[in-house]
């Protein structure tokens, strides 16, 4: 269809990707057997009967059991390059030109997998995928909310290494927002400040309200933020945001996915749009919630029918809101 072609056409940026909600479910049976693992039979039966179980997820803390729990079978260094290289060449095809990817390390350090095979490894795919399809990527950790503020620290820390070599550009906070209110981990990203992290962003305001927002931007001094949608439900705030050039990575269908929203015609896009608020459009967990980058944008455009001038509008804020060069941004136009 001439949407779709259009839509593929665009220059799209991903800046909202869980390398890890990138792992399809043939990929987890693969590599469980590859490992010789016994996967959780409650929960791991057929790959029709998993793909079933994730159309139905309750919420954020329903789904991240099992995101939780799949990552399992990552555990040498050619996994998660593969893993990495997997979802580049997934997107090629859906015209992404730039991915900034998120990983979870205390996921991985907790299991007792090193954090050097995690990074190294991610890195080789990501490296072999941006040879290959041009697309470019950096990476960015994020500490889980689920776990102590010390042991957020530490991870921080530890990624001190990464940090000065450039293999690692920013820190986010992802996981169970429920009881997590972002004042609490303001520790965390002084002590990133003090790391030298040279990005910040934080999921904020996905299940929380939108007074979490305002203090994940005022009062820690992050202008990323991830999904944010229930900012939407201030319109004071909305327009300090837009002045401030706040910046919020979007995830249509993993709203859905979750019930954020009953269906992506919920999703405050119009109203980001009318108000001058810049965001892109994401996957968030493209594995878990039933689409890659360009499903989200076909989904938005079935929701709300966009302009082609508008979808070169939302295309644009997306490459001037990467964390690339200025060099790159102008490739990318
Ligand atoms: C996540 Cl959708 C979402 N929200 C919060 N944390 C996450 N980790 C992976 N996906
Ligand atoms: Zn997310």
């Amino acid at each position: 269809e001439a949407a779709t072609a259009f839509l593929r056409a665009l220059p799209k940026c991903e800046h909202h990707l869980h390398i890890e909600g990138s792992l399809e479910p043939q990929m987890l049976f693969e590599l469980a057997d590859k490992h010789g693992m016994k996967l959780d039979e409650a929960m791991y039966s057929t790959i029709p009967a998993l793909e079933e179980r994730y159309r139905n997820f309750a919420n954020l803390d329903d789904f991240l059991a099992y995101f939780n729990k799949a990552m399992d079978v990552l555990i040498d260094e050619s996994d998660f390059a593969a893993l990495a290289h997997a979802y580049l060449k997934r997107v090629h095809s859906d015209g992404l030109v730039h991915a900034e990817v998120f990983f979870d390390p205390q996921a991985h350090t907790g299991r007792g997998i090193a954090l050097d095979v995690v990074v190294r490894g991610l890195k080789k795919g990501l490296a072999q995928g941006e040879e290959e399809f041009g697309i470019t990527t950096e990476l960015i950790m994020c500490f889980v909310k689920h776990l102590s503020v010390e042991s957020a620290q530490q991870a921080v820390v530890e990624m001190q290494p990464y940090v000065a070599s450039g293999d690692v550009i920013g820190l986010g906070a992802d996981s169970s927002e429920k009881d997590n209110p972002p004042s609490k981990f303001a520790s965390v990203y002084d002590t990133a400040r003090e790391v030298g992290f040279p990005r910040l962003t934080m999921h904020s305001g996905e299940e929380g309200p939108a007074s979490w927002v305002r203090q994940t931007v005022f009062d820690l001094g992050i202008n990323r933020v991830d999904h944010g949608v229930h900012a939407a439900d201030d319109d004071e705030l909305l327009d300090e945001l837009a002045a401030r050039g706040t910046f919020f990575t979007l995830c249509p269908l993993s709203n859905v996915r979750l019930r954020v929203h009953t269906s992506v015609s919920e999703s405050p896009i119009p109203k980001f749009l009318e108000k001058g608020i810049k965001f892109s459009l994401n996957s968030d967990d493209p594995a878990y919630f039933g689409g890659y980058v360009l499903d989200n944008y076909l989904a938005v455009h079935d929701a709300f029918g966009f302009d082609k001038a508008t979808w070169r509008r939302i295309a644009q804020n997306g490459i001037d809101g990467s964390w690339c060069s200025d060099e790159r941004k102008a490739a990318m136009s």
